[in-house]
């Protein structure tokens, strides 16, 4: 056997051996319908049946966090401007949302997930993995796991979630997503291509916009058309990430869960391509690096105490710096402030070539709101609620910037 050929050979062997010990795991993924217009349906029974639309700000230059489905027949989104949105769906009821509440509905819902198994590591408010490999002795299989689960969601939260249910991450959420709103798809290990294969290039875990237009250009369209390019193409074509798409587009994805517990910290480094000592250019990236880190905070619902500051010089030596909060935080502006006193403290005259700001004593939202409801913070909340909004849909930019600096 030539070597080409032997290594070939090697790697299916691989492959063929990790879809049989992962195709073991049972995985749950759960993702709540219209959440934040669905907590205020369920609330208000005048609201129920009709087109809700939650935004940061009701008036026409907010975002709109969610709509409810009746409002999606409208046409509109999550991320839209709320201008468009008034638009499309002038007979909407248009309400500023109560994050607070969510928070609390989303307490209560992770409390459920948390009787059957310790695994759960929540992606966002509404949305949660849970694997229950293991648990058939105690609860049943995964599937009456899962069904038991949206049961009572339903009879005692009074919500509806979509729920997916496969021996991996990303077959578990694709499967939630399917067949939204009220959804329940299980995927076995038998129907993965299949269930893969007349799938959209996006549906791809990563796949954004820009890899869906390069695929499309080369006549690729569907999931089915990636799992039949040879890994060497997309390597060629992707480098790293074509290897991912490799291993995605056979429904191979061996991440595993991480429960939420295990989190003590959300961070996130850069390292400079030239080191700097501009204190502007510094600012300025410290502030970028801060919104990944408020972003993450909020989506898992967590809020952190300490903010560290960490320094790497031209010379290698790395300090950190740390700052206690009165009150535990998710907002940018804050960990931000916090942060900048940091380096502006920090005044040896080298040039920096990492900079990092990370977050951690956390706890869960809810618990982490100690001092009485205040104003100040809850615009604060809303403000930033809607620039996740944007973030989401459109990246990081300079009007965010110019919104929070203020
Ligand atoms: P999603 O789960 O993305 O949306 P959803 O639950 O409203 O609707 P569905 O899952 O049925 O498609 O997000 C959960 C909540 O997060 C959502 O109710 C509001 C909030 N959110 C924002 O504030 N801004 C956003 O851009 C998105 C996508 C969500
Ligand atoms: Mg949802």
């Amino acid at each position: 056997m030539c070597y080409n050929n032997y290594r070939k050979h090697q790697f299916e062997g691989v492959v063929k051996k990790t879809m049989a010990e992962n195709s073991l795991r049972r995985i749950i993924h759960i993702d709540m319908d219209a959440f934040y217009a669905a907590v205020e349906q369920r609330d208000n029974p005048q609201l129920r049946g009709k087109p809700v639309i939650i935004g940061g700000r009701t008036d026409s230059r907010g975002v709109v966090s969610t709509a409810s489905y009746e409002a999606r027949r409208y046409g509109v989104r999550s991320a839209m401007p709320m201008a468009q949105a008034y638009r499309l769906c002038p007979q909407g009821i248009y309400l500023p949302g109560d994050h607070r509440k969510y928070r609390a509905v989303s307490g209560q819902i992770g409390a459920i997930y948390r009787e059957y198994t310790p695994l759960v590591e929540p992606l966002a408010l509404d949305e949660a993995f849970l694997d229950v490999t293991g648990c058939e002795k105690l609860f049943g299989t995964a599937e009456e796991i899962g069904r038991k689960m949206k049961e009572r969601i339903s009879k005692e939260v009074g919500l509806t979630a979509s729920v997916g249910v496969a021996h991996n991450k990303f077959l578990a959420k694709l499967a939630s997503d399917i067949k939204k709103p009220n959804g329940f798809v299980i995927v076995g290990p038998e129907e993965v291509r299949e269930f893969l294969s007349g799938l959209p290039v996006g549906r791809l875990w990563g796949v954004g916009e820009k890899t869906a237009a390069l695929l499309q250009g080369w006549g690729i369209k569907n999931i089915g058309q990636v799992a039949r390019l040879p890994m060497e193409v997309l390597e060629e074509k992707l480098g790293a990430w074509g290897r991912q798409l490799y291993f995605l587009a056979r429904g191979i994805d061996d991440r595993p869960v991480i429960p939420d517990h295990q989190v003590k910290s959300v961070g996130h480094e850069t390292t400079f391509d030239l080191d700097v000592q501009d204190k502007e250019l510094l600012l300025t990236t410290l502030l970028d690096l801060t919104l990944e880190v408020g972003r993450r905070l909020r989506k898992k619902g967590l809020v952190g105490r300490t903010v560290t500051l960490k320094l790497r010089y031209s010379d290698f030596k790395t300090i950190t710096r740390a700052a206690t909060l009165e009150e535990a935080t998710d907002l940018d502006n804050r960990i931000y402030y916090t942060a900048a006193e940091l380096l502006e403290r920090e005044d040896t005259g080298q040039a920096v070539r990492l900079l990092g700001v990370t977050v951690s004593k956390l706890c869960s939202g809810d618990e982490g709101q100690i001092s009485l409801f205040n104003q100040g913070r809850e615009k604060e909340e809303k403000l930033t609620g809607a620039v996740d909004g944007i973030l989401d849909k459109f990246g990081d930019g300079a009007i965010t910037r110019a919104r929070l600096l203020k």
